[in-house]
């Protein structure tokens, strides 16, 4: 018998298999002779000033257990890491303290790897990506000019949306609420010309492939509704063309109204309405938006809710006793979009230079490939002036060029492209860069074959209708320009939820920010992983508590003190009961693995270690070996050290292996086995019955049915509620109705309360 250390020291062994898998290789993939690619992706962060947020550790956590199970399924994961380092976020932050952008992302990446390093994930450092650097964003400029040459980038004159404290204009999408989405002012409209590309010449394709992507059910939905598909009819009152999506209603039409802005607005007093040939007055309110179909709508108060607001407020007539028409043939049907072009244009610093020239005599004019990159230089005023104009234009030794076209004096476009046209293609870059001839090709044919779509991304909902809308839109445009030959990036995307601290937001105000590199210290990272995941569904996020992540640091000292005496005295026949638990735990963790409920399966893996203690039972080294498998993911370091303790008893049963004089780090380096590339286990137990039937009823009536539900689905309310609400039948009894409530028994009866 060897004699185990008896102490759990997350300290010394977290950092020691973190050393030896990257000596090992063990993270690196192998692109080129991979048989079974699976890509496995992550948002890649920001490098901020505070370092890893404690989100982020959560949600990478979340991606690399998910990995690591594919891992063992015998999958070749891929799993990249990089920075999203140019932009306004990294930009402001250095802003503030005075230090020079380039300066200040390169001391935060370093700061990150350092982090997620600590973390045990699985990342294959050889390939990251880092936005600022040249050798990527001369590519992301070549995307640029691969926009352009397709038609679609275009310099339009438009009401922009400008934030006053960065001092730049925004995208919509980058405009929340009416505020910036970095630094939350209240942004301004201006009328300025800037670089647009394109993506409405998408919205249909945008719209109709979400049918078919495997996405978090409500970001589908968030982008449906940024989309915004309206069909309705245009129709003159008049003068005034309104439009609307209930032309039926038209009869009840009492009233017309214009936006602010609109051409009409205080100049015409009445109008006809063309179906009763009526009489009707003219208003101007800000309920009815400029962007909108045409700016000016027919009031129908008896049906719209915001034209009974607005009649009772005017002491409006409201006409209740009029018939809706069907089939009336009046103006012309027009299809609406909610989706704007991507303004792309920033006059900051921190971006990629827009690749774009300008000629007296012939225009604009793209710089031609050979001549990417166009550096950003290194410039000390890089401050924004919020004169409509970015740093790079005080410079004139960066402007000042020749004409591609005609070789005559020229000026380069000094503004910089917005961050997400940086990250808008990452992931195609991954698993091409340092390949060789990556500095040729932005990526490898043969190899983006073979990897992409990514299989699953993973990440935060806020890039909802940013990040998660762009890419797909530059999937689609190198797809239609036959550089890919697929049209989304990934079919697969799953949103994580976000972490509170003690049920609150935090803040550095309210001092309570939660710093992983604390609780690694303290704790051990297992430890803090295992707690992540064991704070409820990764959908959901969680409540992060001291008490919590000190419970989980007892479990993780329980788990290790009766593997490790349960290690020096192994069973020799399989206890049946434990074996049955063990193959329940395995099957339960296959399907918590692919819905993102780890939780549920670390709860079972309590269970499965409070019988070994209450009825001090004892495992076969088969069914040691089997259990640490499943605990890998989630405390891939604490797993690795059992199991090697476990091998290494294997040695000494055979002595032609001699131990290590420190009887402890005992690998063989010759055969050196993870328990990373052990194969999954095989459950002995039949499959449970996976499939369930759910009854549709409106308010308590059965309408309809939802057959062969596979279990996942069942356990997911949103995405029930979804395909309930497409069964015909159900379609005709929710029509006209408003949904109150939904009652949902879990995998038998859902119910719609409507009112
Ligand atoms: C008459 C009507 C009757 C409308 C009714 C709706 C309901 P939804 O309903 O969200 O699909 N609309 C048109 N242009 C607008 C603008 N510029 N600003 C604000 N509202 C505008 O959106 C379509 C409806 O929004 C249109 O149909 C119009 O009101 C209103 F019972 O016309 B409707
Ligand atoms: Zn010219």
């Amino acid at each position: 018998m060897i004699s185990m250390f008896a102490k759990y020291e997350p300290s010394e062994i977290e950092p020691k298999w973190q050393k030896v898998w990257e000596e090992k290789g063990l993270n690196k993939t192998d692109i080129a002779g991979a048989k079974k690619p699976f890509y496995n992706l992550w948002m890649f962060p920001y490098p901020s000033a505070e370092g890893l947020h404690v989100g982020h550790a959560f949600a990478s956590t979340a991606s690399d257990i998910y990995g690591r199970f594919k891992r063992l399924q015998g999958f070749d994961v891929f799993q990249p890491i990089g920075y999203d380092s140019f932009g306004i976020h990294s930009e402001n932050f250095a802003l503030k303290i005075g230090e020079h952008p380039k300066k200040f992302t390169d001391r935060a990446t370093k700061n990150y790897e350092r982090q997620l390093r600590a973390m045990g994930h699985m990342y294959d450092w050889s390939r990251t990506v880092t936005t600022s650097d040249p050798n990527y964003y001369k590519w992301t400029q070549w995307i640029f000019l691969q926009i352009y040459k397709a038609g679609l980038a275009y310099r339009g004159k438009a009401m922009v949306n400008f934030c006053p404290k960065c001092k730049t204009v925004l995208s919509d999408e980058q405009v929340v609420d009416g505020a910036c989405e970095r630094c939350k002012t209240a942004v301004e409209k201006k009328e300025m010309e800037q670089w647009f590309f394109k993506i409405t010449a998408f919205a249909d394709r945008l719209l109709k492939n979400l049918d078919n992507l495997d996405w978090t059910a409500k970001i589908k939905l968030t982008q449906k509704n940024w989309i915004g598909k309206k069909i309705g009819v245009l129709v003159n009152f008049d003068a005034v063309e309104i439009f609307t999506t209930r032309i039926d209603t038209i009869l009840g039409a009492t009233f017309v109204v214009l936006s602010p802005n609109h051409s009409l607005a205080n100049k015409i007093k009445t109008v006809v309405n063309p179906a009763t040939k009526k009489e009707i007055p003219v208003f101007v309110d800000e309920y009815v938006l400029d962007s909108v179909g045409t700016g000016a709508i027919m009031g129908v108060p008896a049906y719209d809710e915001r034209d009974m607001a607005f009649a009772k407020k005017n002491n409006l007539p409201i006409l209740t006793d009029f018939e809706l028409v069907l089939d009336i043939k009046i103006g012309k049907e027009m299809v609406i979009y909610h989706l704007r072009d991507w303004l792309i244009s920033r006059q900051r610093y921190w971006g990629a230079p827009i690749p774009m020239i300008n000629c007296a005599k012939c225009g604009w004019v793209a710089v031609p490939e050979k001549d990417l990159p166009i550096l950003l230089p290194e410039i000390t005023d890089y401050q924004p002036e919020g004169n409509g104009r970015g740093p790079l234009a005080n410079h004139p030794e960066f402007y000042q060029t020749k004409c591609p076209k005609c070789g005559g004096e020229a000026t380069r476009e000094t503004d910089v492209c917005d961050t997400f046209l940086d990250s808008s293609w990452y992931e195609l870059r991954y698993p091409s860069t340092r390949s060789s001839g990556s500095d040729q090709v932005p990526f490898d044919p043969e190899i983006t074959k073979k990897w992409l779509p990514v299989n699953m991304y993973m990440g935060g909902a806020e890039h909802a209708v940013l990040h998660l809308m762009y890419f797909r839109f530059v999937t689609m445009v190198l797809r239609d320009l036959g550089f890919i030959d697929f049209e989304e990036p990934t079919k697969s995307f799953f949103a994580h939820g976000l972490i509170i601290k003690d049920k609150a937001k935090m803040s550095k105000s309210r001092g309570n920010v939660v710093n992983p590199d604390e609780y690694i210290t303290k704790y051990g990272v297992d430890s803090l992983r295992l707690y992540f995941m064991f704070m409820g569904p990764v959908e959901q996020g969680g409540d992060f508590r001291d008490d919590g992540i000190k419970g989980m640091r007892r479990w993780v000292d329980r788990v290790f003190r009766i593997v490790s005496s349960n290690l020096s005295n192994l069973s020799k026949r399989s206890n049946p009961i434990l074996e049955r638990e063990l193959n329940k735990l395995i099957q339960k963790a296959e399907r918590d693995f692919e819905s993102r409920h780890y939780n549920t399966t670390i709860a079972k893996m309590m269970e499965f270690i409070n019988l070994l203690s209450d009825d001090k039972l004892q495992m076969t080294n088969e069914q040691i070996k089997k259990f640490l498998i499943i605990l890998a993911p989630f405390a891939p370091h604490l797993a690795e050290e059992l199991y090697q303790i476990l091998e290494i008893q294997g040695q000494v049963l055979e002595p032609r292996i001699p131990a290590l004089p420190d009887g402890r780090q005992n690998l063989r380096p010759s055969a050196f086995l993870s328990i990373h590339q052990q194969p999954w286990p095989k459950s002995d137990l039949l499959p449970q019955a996976e499939l369930a039937t759910v009854i549709i009823q409106i308010n308590g009536k059965l309408r309809g049915k939802l057959e062969n539900i596979k279990t996942d689905l069942a356990d997911n309310q949103e995405l029930l509620v979804e395909k309930a609400k497409q069964d015909s039948n159900v379609k005709k009894f929710l029509f006209g109705k408003k949904i109150k409530q939904v009652i949902y028994a879990k995998g038998k009866v859902l119910n719609f309360v409507c009112g």
